[in-house]
């Protein structure tokens, strides 16, 4: 290494975290842990008891906790490892019919940390039985999971030929670092109106105090009124401790709600891609709640709440 190099490295602040990774035996902890440190498939054998390994990704050194997965580790040895988690990696193997036994180990072990930020992977995509990812978010309750303070991150990955491995270690490693404020934007609600069609299409993932929709409504219907002036742009408006933000872009204009601290340049990302799904590749008159709603799971699946209350569709 060249001095200079050295020196970089070592004028670099490098932050150190335990990662606890747990989940049924055979689920690919050992394989993921080893494609960090190797970044290649590496054959396992199965965990007795805990491996510990240290690895450097990105600006965080990672100090892995690989934990046995058998039912006599799982009673002896997570609950120790798993309260001192500053983060925790679930693993579940998507072929494996053990679900319940999985789900339940996920509950209990996630519990007992409840500030660690979670990273939960269905592994073994590459498998043709592995089980559809909608499935396994449904038998899990993960849209439960995500509902919590803390930050939830679901992945499907393959360990074995690294398909979106690096996707859920960078998440991680942006939580872990803070960078998940910068970018983070809950979506509270989605009003799409369609001035073409006169359609208007209202998506709630939580619950919204009415006088709060009452004042997107009302700035929408502003919006809408100064549309040939304005064709396209945004507004912000703070209600309460939300924002409401407004994105045109003629003939389509979106109304969204997000948190107070969420970003809203990655709100107007987020409007701009439903606006160009909602002209270019759905029928408008087939565009209902349920499609917006499908949308947003699909592209923002860490964005929102999941939490249906009530959807709605209102025509004019
Ligand atoms: N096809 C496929 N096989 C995988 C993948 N990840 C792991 N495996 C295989 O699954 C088996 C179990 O993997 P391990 O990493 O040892 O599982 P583990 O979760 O560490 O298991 P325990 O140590 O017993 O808790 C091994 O044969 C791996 O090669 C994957 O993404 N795809
Ligand atoms: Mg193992």
């Amino acid at each position: 290494m060249s001095s200079i190099l050295r020196r970089i490295f070592k004028g670099e602040k490098v932050e150190k975290y335990e990662i606890t990774i747990i989940g049924l035996d055979g689920a690919g902890k050992t394989t993921i842990v080893n494609r960090l440190l190797r970044s290649e498939f590496v054959p396992t054998t199965r965990t007795l008891g805990v491996n510990y390994r240290t690895v450097r990704y990105r600006q965080i050194e990672f100090n892995l906790v690989d934990l046995g997965g058998q039912e006599i580790y799982r009673n002896l040895l997570w609950h120790d490892s798993l309260v001192k988690a500053s983060a925790i990696v679930f693993v579940l193997d998507s072929a494996d019919i053990r679900i319940a036994e999985a789900s339940e180990a996920f509950w209990d072990s996630i519990q007992k940390n409840e500030n660690a930020p979670v990273l939960f992977i269905a592994n073994k995509i590459d498998l043709a039985g592995a089980r559809a990812f909608d499935l396994i978010v449904q038998d899990l309750d993960l849209a439960r999971a995500q509902r919590s303070d803390r930050p939830v991150g679901l992945f499907r990955v393959s360990a074995k030929t690294g398909e979106n491995f690096y996707d859920a270690f960078d998440w991680i490693a942006d939580i872990l670092a803070g960078i998940e404020s910068t970018f983070k934007c809950k979506v509270r609600v989605v009003i799409l109106i369609d001035l073409e069609t006169h359609q208007i299409y209202t998506t709630k993932f939580t619950n919204i105090e009415s006088f709060i929709l009452d004042q997107l409504n009302t700035g929408i219907s502003e919006t809408v009124r100064e549309l040939s002036k304005n064709p396209t742009g945004m507004e912000v408006i703070t209600a309460s401790d939300l924002q409401l933000v407004i994105v045109k872009n003629h003939p389509l204009v979106i109304g969204l709600i997000i948190g107070y601290s969420d970003s809203v340049v990655r709100s107007k990302l987020i409007a701009e891609r439903l606006m160009k799904t909602a002209s270019a590749s759905i029928e408008i008159d087939q565009f209902d709640s349920r499609v917006l709603l499908k949308l947003m799971e699909k592209q923002w699946p860490l964005d929102i709440y999941k939490q249906i209350i009530r959807s709605e569709d209102n025509t004019k």
